[in-house]
């Protein structure tokens, strides 16, 4: 009796289950914001970076970063996303001229609980030497349950050289390996 009871238990949980799986497939892909980094207007660290209007990828300047040491700027902050249960995917455009070592994206994301992490790009990816632009990308997934209360959009230079950032954005995306629904 006890068995049948459990049975029947297990068998309405997993209807359940199936259930809510196909009420609620994730959202596809969506651009939460954009910077066009033009100027720099609302940069973080802009006492270490200049504004290039002769060489950028998107509208009418790009920002540069030549360094003679490793270096990491926080570029843009992002306050409140909503990505709760999604893949934060920040996205950017790089490029890179005469650079010993590497330029690449770097995230800082902070929880409402304070919790804080760092998500950087996949280093193979990054950019060296001289290179055109490159669309680059660091993520971090953010689980059900957490709210993030800032990113802070990075951008770092392992080694030595000159290198642009331009076109930034966040996106928030369905959690890897999920069926997205139809848009
Ligand atoms: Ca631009």
């Amino acid at each position: 009796m006890v068995r049948k009871t459990l049975l029947v238990v297990l068998i309405i949980s997993l209807l359940a289950v199936f259930a809510c799986k196909k009420e609620e497939p994730p959202a596809p892909p969506m651009e939460l914001v954009s910077f066009t980094a033009d100027t720099l207007d609302l940069v973080l660290m802009a006492d270490y970076v200049y504004s290039d209007e002769e060489i950028f990828a998107e509208g009418s300047g790009a920002i540069r970063l030549t360094t003679e040491m490793p270096m990491s700027v926080d570029i843009y902050a992002v306050d409140y996303p909503e990505v709760e249960n999604r893949l934060l995917v920040y996205k950017a455009k790089i490029r890179s001229q005469e650079l010993v070592g590497d330029a690449s994206l770097a995230m800082k994301v902070t929880l409402t609980t304070g919790t804080a992490f760092d998500a950087r790009q996949e280093p193979s990816t990054a950019v060296g030497g001289t290179t055109d632009w490159t669309e680059c990308e660091a993520s971090l997934l953010i689980p059900a349950g957490s709210e993030v209360k800032s990113v802070v959009l990075g951008f770092s230079v392992d080694g030595f050289g000159t290198a642009w950032i331009d076109d930034l954005r966040v996106i928030s995306a369905p959690p890897p390996g999920s069926v997205v629904e139809d848009e």
